[in-house]
Parts: structure tokens; C-alpha cells; sequence
């Protein structure tokens, strides 16, 4: 029996939740927004969080953006991340696997996707593939055919993305490209191929490399003078609070964001912008999942360029070993089994979970299912809780039961974990 919400489903349940979790997160970003939402405002935006998140589903195409708007608003929705990671991580192996189109951009956003949600974009399940390794060597085909016939393989928006995540993921490739790429971006407005949504995200990867370590003076002079040139194209696009058109007006917001530095602060009407994009979310223009989420870090004061500052345990972290029993002596043949597995310092038990199956499908493999709380183990080694025997995988730390799901706890080196079938 459902004590805390008899007459919802289980999907209202998250919806509420969320709502929760978006209204705490709201006013942790908006205290540090460059300029503010008002209050009367801030139940738009909400709405408009709340919409984006409710589109992820588990038959529903993942949207990389949409993790990264989500995780750059600190959503508190678990469940809806660590399905968007996990589905995306399986659709880029899938794609990398299948041979399907991986245009450069798209395995930008993707790495920049799951950078954000602190899930390791160079690991892939089921794939040796390393999303950043990838991206470096899409990004060289682009510089190649810049450098061979003037333009891209695909769009300077993508070449723009490129840049972005290099620079997030600390890649020194990022100084190079950033240059090689400054003096060819076309940063005049009447020429077809401009788009302000284009010269935004230029504008966002290029001020994350002036902002990395180590970049060359003249390459530093070089990528600032093209910033300048792009900005000065966007800050021209204003119109009534708009920058170029309805659906331009979160990037390019970002960009003068987070690149706030490089134009006299006077050039931008910062609240009207954030009125005019409010005025239209009640009226349902950014009711398409990527509309909201090109526009929400904005109005949370966040840009792509925030996720490089979003704590995420080391991509270096030392490695802890943990010992993962799984026993069952209530129904049918009782067996016990353990496993010894390696993790990065840092995991949750679900990843320890995961690697087991992987080296022991045989014994370890479950299931689960996406709920409020995040992952609920459903079966492990092909035996599954019952509703009606009111049975379920209750997990101990040694003796003491888990206060935490598995896609939340995390364990410490050496700690053994039991998951022992049980009766509630
Ligand atoms: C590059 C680009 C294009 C290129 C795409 C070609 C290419 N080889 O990349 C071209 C010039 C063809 C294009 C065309 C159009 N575009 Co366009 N495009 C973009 C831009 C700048 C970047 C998209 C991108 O590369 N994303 C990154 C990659 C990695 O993600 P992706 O999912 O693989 O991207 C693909 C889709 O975005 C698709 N695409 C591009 N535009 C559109 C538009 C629609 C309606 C759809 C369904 C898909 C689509 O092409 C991309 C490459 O395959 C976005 C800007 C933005 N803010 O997102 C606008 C944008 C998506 N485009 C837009 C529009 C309106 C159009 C057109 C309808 C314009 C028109 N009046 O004809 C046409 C589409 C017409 C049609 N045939 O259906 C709007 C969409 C607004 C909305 N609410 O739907 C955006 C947001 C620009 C804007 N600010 O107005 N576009």
C-alpha cells in the first residue's frame, strides 16, 4: 500500500518530486545569476524545467541537451539523470558499435553531456571507445576540411561545440583548434552562413579557452580579437530583449554570459532579455525539449562552461576494490556468490553492480527499474522481488542495511557489500 501518495501514480510521484527539487535548486542558482529572475518570474521558469524533464522517458530518444540543462540546474530528479546517462552511454556505444552517423558535434554534446552529470565520457559500456579520443579525431577531420576546401565537414556550429568540450574536458587540443579555427570562423553578418546561434557557441568555447592554462600569447590575442568580433555580431541581433530570433536567444544569452569580460556591459539589456524569453514560455514556445533546454542555463545564471566547475570525482581517481556477495536462501535453490571488483574511488554501488555482471554475467547480472528514489534492483542472477510474495534484494553494508540506493550509495575501499534476498 502507497502510505505517502494512495491516489497517485508513480508518475505524478516524480513529478512532485521534482518539483521539489527544482524549487530548492532555483534558489541556490539564481543567487549568483549575472542578472536576476524575479520572483514573480521564477514559477515560469519551474514550469519550464518541470516540462523538459517530464519528456525523458525509457522509449523516448535521449537528448544529450536535455541532461546538460538538467544537470547545470543541479536538478535533485536522480532517476531522470540516471536514466538520460545511462541511455545515452548505450546509444553512443550503440552508434560507435553499428557504424551510425556520430557527427563531431554530437559526440560533443554528448561528452559534454555526461561530463556534466559526473558519468566518465571516456568508459562506455560494451564499448572501448573513449567519447574524448573520438572527439579529438572527428574535431581533426573538421580542421582538415577547413584547412582543405574553407569549410567544415558539417557546420561551424558543430566545430563550435568541438571547441566547447575540448576546452571542459581540459584537452590541451583545445588551445590548438581554438586557433587554427579563429581566423576562418565567418564572423560577418551578411554572409549566409552567420547564424547568431552559430556565433554563440563559438563565442562560449572560445572564452573557455582564454580562460585555460597555458594558451600561447599570440593564439591568446588571436582567439580574443575573433570573441570580439563574434560578440559585437551578437550584441547587434538584439531586438526588443530577443537576440536574433526566439529559439538564438538562450545560446547567445549564455554566450554574453560567460563572456561578460570582452563587451563594454552596457551594450546588452540583460532583464529585458530574461522578460521577453519569459513572457513567451506561458504561450508555448518552448515547449519542444531542446527549445527549454538551450534556454534554461540561462535563466539559472549557468553556461556550458559552468560544467567545468561542477565537483566530480577524478577522471585519475585511485582505484578501490569491493566485495559484492549476493545470497539467497529463501526461495527455490539457495545459492551464495562473491566477487572482488575494482572501481574508481568515488562510484556508486550501481557502477560496482554493473562491472560485476560484466565479469560475471553467469551469477551477477540484474535488472532494475528507474524510480523517484533512482535505480530499484529488481532481480539479481534471474531472480526477481515479488509484490504479491512480498519479497525484494534487501542490500547491507556488512551488517547494517543501505540508508541509500544503489545508484546513490557509495561505497569504500574494501567495504563488502551483501545483497541477500529477503521477506518485507
Ligand atoms: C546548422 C543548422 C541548420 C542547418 C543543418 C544542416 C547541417 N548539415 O548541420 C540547415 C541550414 C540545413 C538548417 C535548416 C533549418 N533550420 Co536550422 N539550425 C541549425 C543550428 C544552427 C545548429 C544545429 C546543430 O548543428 N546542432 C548540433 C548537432 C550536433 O545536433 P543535431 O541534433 O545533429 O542537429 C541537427 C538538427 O538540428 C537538424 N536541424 C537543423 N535545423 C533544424 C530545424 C528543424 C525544424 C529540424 C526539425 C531539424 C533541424 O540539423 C542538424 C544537423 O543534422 C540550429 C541552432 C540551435 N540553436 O540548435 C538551427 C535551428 C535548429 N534551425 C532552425 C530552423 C527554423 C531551421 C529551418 C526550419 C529554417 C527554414 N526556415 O527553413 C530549416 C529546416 C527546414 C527543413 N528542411 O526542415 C531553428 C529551429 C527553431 C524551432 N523552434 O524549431 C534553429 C534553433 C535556429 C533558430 N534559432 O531559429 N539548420
Amino acid at each position: 500500500m502507497n502510505l505517502l501518495f494512495p491516489h497517485h501514480s508513480i508518475r505524478m510521484k516524480q513529478v512532485i518530486i521534482l518539483c521539489a527539487g527544482l524549487i530548492s535548486l532555483l534558489h541556490s542558482c539564481w543567487a549568483d545569476a549575472v542578472c536576476h529572475v524575479s520572483d514573480t518570474q521564477k514559477s515560469y521558469v519551474t514550469s519550464l524545467a518541470v516540462s523538459m524533464a517530464k519528456s525523458v522517458g525509457p522509449c523516448v530518444t535521449p537528448d544529450p541537451s536535455v541532461l546538460l540543462a538538467l544537470s547545470l540546474g543541479k536538478v535533485t530528479d536522480v532517476s531522470t539523470q540516471d536514466l538520460l546517462v545511462r541511455q545515452l552511454k548505450e546509444d553512443a556505444a550503440q552508434k560507435i558499435n553499428g557504424n551510425q552517423s556520430f557527427s563531431s558535434g554530437k559526440v560533443a554534446l554528448y561528452v559534454l553531456a555526461l561530463q556534466s552529470s559526473c558519468s566518465d565520457p571516456t568508459e562506455l559500456p560494451n564499448s572501448n571507445t573513449n567519447l574524448v579520443h573520438l572527439l579529438e579525431t572527428k574535431t581533426q577531420e573538421e580542421l582538415d576540411s577547413i584547412k582543405s576546401c574553407g569549410s567544415p565537414l558539417t557546420t561551424w556550429y558543430q566545430v563550435g561545440l568541438d571547441v566547447l568540450a575540448l576546452c571542459v574536458m581540459s584537452q590541451p587540443s583545445a588551445i590548438t583548434v581554438a586557433d587554427a579555427i579563429s581566423k576562418s570562423i565567418p564572423t560577418n553578418p551578411s554572409g549566409h552562413t552567420f547564424s547568431v546561434d552559430t556565433a554563440a557557441v563559438a563565442v562560449t568555447g572560445f572564452t573557455c579557452v582564454l580562460e585555460m592554462a597555458n594558451v600561447p600569447q599570440n593564439t591568446f590575442a588571436k582567439v580574443k580579437h575573433t570573441v570580439g568580433a563574434l560578440l559585437d555580431m551578437i550584441l547587434n541581433a538584439q531586438d526588443n530583449g530577443l537576440i536574433g530570433n526566439i529559439y538564438s536567444t538562450g545560446l547567445a544569452a549564455q554566450a554574453l554570459t560567460v563572456a561578460k569580460s570582452y563587451y563594454p556591459s552596457e551594450r546588452w539589456d540583460c532583464p529585458q532579455t530574461i522578460k521577453s524569453v519569459i513572457d513567451l514560455i506561458p504561450k508555448g514556445k518552448f515547449s519542444l525539449p531542446i527549445a527549454a533546454a538551450q534556454l534554461l542555463p540561462f535563466l539559472w545564471g549557468q553556461s556550458y562552461v559552468s560544467v567545468k566547475e561542477i565537483p566530480c570525482p577524478s577522471i585519475d581517481a585511485p582505484l578501490i576494490s569491493v566485495d559484492y556477495t549476493i545470497v539467497n536462501d529463501l526461495i527455490g535453490d539457495p545459492f551464495k556468490y562473491s566477487i572482488v571488483v575494482s572501481v574508481k574511488e568515488g562510484s556508486t554501488f550501481l557502477e560496482v553492480m554493473l562491472k560485476a555482471a560484466e565479469l560475471n554475467p553467469n551469477h551477477f547480472s540484474f535488472q532494475s527499474e528507474v524510480s523517484s528514489w533512482g535505480t530499484f534492483v529488481t532481480s539479481i542472477n534471474s531472480l526477481g522481488g515479488s509484490t504479491n510474495d512480498k519479497t525484494y534484494w534487501q542490500f547491507f553494508n556488512g551488517v547494517t542495511p543501505l540508508e541509500e540506493g544503489v545508484g546513490t550509495f557509495k561505497p569504500k575501499n574494501k567495504e563488502h557489500i551483501l545483497a541477500i534476498f529477503s521477506k518485507y
